[in-house]
C-alpha cells in the first residue's frame, strides 16, 4: 500500500493549556510495517485536520519544527534521563505533536522539570558530492556560547552516500567523541558519550563521509532520496533555569580546525 519514500504526517494537539514536560515516548509501532517514526513540536502543523503526506523538507510544519524522537525499525529506544523533559504547551511554542509516520502514541505528561531537555542539530547547507570521488567530506563547526548542556543521545542523517557521521566537543585544542554511527543504519538516537558536556567556549564540530561513487552527476543538499543530507543531532538536557530547547549550527568551521579531526572521523563502520 505505501511505497518506499513515502512519508505521512499527522498532527496531534498537545492536550493542555499549561506548560507541560514530556518525560518518555512509548511508541506503539508494528515492526513489520513502519520503517522508522520522527515525533517533532511546533505550533503551525501542515495540516490539523487530517494525516497528509509529508516526504519534502517543508513537509511537517508552517514554522519551525523540532525533533523530539525517533524511532527505527531494528534500534533500541532512547530513554530520557531522569528529571529531564521536553516542554511543550503553549507557552513553549510548542501547540502541537506531529508524527510522521503514523501509528504511535505519546502519553507520559509531568509538572515542572529540573532539567529541560533539547536538540542541538548541525547540519551542512553547501555540499556538493562530485560524481565518481571515493571520500567527500562535510565538516560543520560553530563556537558554543551558551550554557552548558549534557548530551546523552545523538542521531545521525544522510541519504544514500553518507558512510559515517561522526560529533566531537573542542575543548583546549582537545577532540572528543559525542558519538560516532553509520546513517545507514537505523536513524535512532543512540546514546551519547556521558563524560563529554558542552560549555561555553568550548567548539562543537560534527562530519559527514560521503561517497560519490556510482554517480553519474554531482549530488547536492536537498530533500529528495537522490540529494543529500548531513544531519548530526545531540539530544541534550541542561537546567530549566536557562532552558533552550533547540539550537542549531550550519556553519563550514575552518579547514585548519579540521585539520585536527581524529583519523576515526572517517573510519567507516561496516554495516
Ligand atoms: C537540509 C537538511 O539537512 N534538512 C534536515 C535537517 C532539518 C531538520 C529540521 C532542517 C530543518 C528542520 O526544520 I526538524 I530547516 C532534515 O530534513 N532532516 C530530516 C528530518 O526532516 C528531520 C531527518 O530525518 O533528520
Ligand atoms: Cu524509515
Ligand atoms: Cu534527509
Amino acid at each position: 500500500m505505501f511505497q518506499s519514500d513515502t512519508y505521512l504526517c499527522m498532527a496531534f494537539p498537545v492536550p493542555t493549556n499549561q506548560d507541560a514536560y514530556i518525560v518518555d515516548f512509548i511508541p506503539h509501532a508494528s515492526m513489520d510495517t513502519v520503517h522508522h517514526m520522527l515525533l517533532f513540536g511546533c505550533q503551525t502543523p501542515v495540516s490539523t485536520s487530517s494525516y497528509w503526506d509529508c516526504g519534502s523538507v517543508q513537509g511537517t510544519c508552517e514554522d519551525e519544527a523540532s525533533i523530539m524522537y525517533a524511532w527505527a525499525r531494528n534500534a533500541p529506544p532512547t530513554k530520557l534521563p531522569k528529571d529531564v523533559g521536553f516542554k511543550v504547551g503553549k507557552n513553549s511554542g510548542m501547540s502541537y505533536f506531529v508524527l510522521q509516520i503514523h501509528y504511535g502514541d505519546v502519553s507520559s505528561f509531568r509538572g515542572e522539570q529540573p532539567f529541560i531537555a533539547g536538540i542541538y542539530l548541525l547540519m551542512s547547507v553547501d555540499t556538493v558530492i562530485l560524481p565518481g570521488k571515493k571520500v567527500t567530506n562535510a565538516d560543520i563547526a560553530c563556537d558554543y556560547t551558551s550554557y552548558p548542556i549534557y548530551p546523552f543521545a545523538f542521531r545521525t542523517h544522510t541519504h544514500h552516500l553518507g558512510k559515517v557521521v561522526t560529533g566531537y566537543r573542542i575543548r583546549d585544542g582537545k577532540w572528543s567523541l559525542i558519538g560516532r554511527q553509520s546513517p545507514q543504519l537505523p536513524q535512532a538516537f543512540y546514546p551519547a558519550n556521558k563524560e563529554v558536556n558542552v560549555k561555553y567556549g568550548d567548539t562543537i564540530a560534527a562530519r559527514c563521509v560521503f561517497t560519490g561513487e556510482g554517480r553519474t552527476s554531482k549530488t547536492y543538499i536537498g530533500g529528495t532520496s537522490d540529494d543529500e543530507m548531513c544531519n548530526f543531532y545531540i539530544m541534550y538536557y541542561m537546567d530549566s533555569k536557562h532552558a533552550i530547547p533547540y539550537m542549531n549550527c550550519m556553519e563550514t568551521g575552518s579547514k585548519e580546525l579540521f585539520q585536527h579531526i581524529p583519523a576515526e572521523a572517517n573510519v567507516p563502520i561496516t554495516v
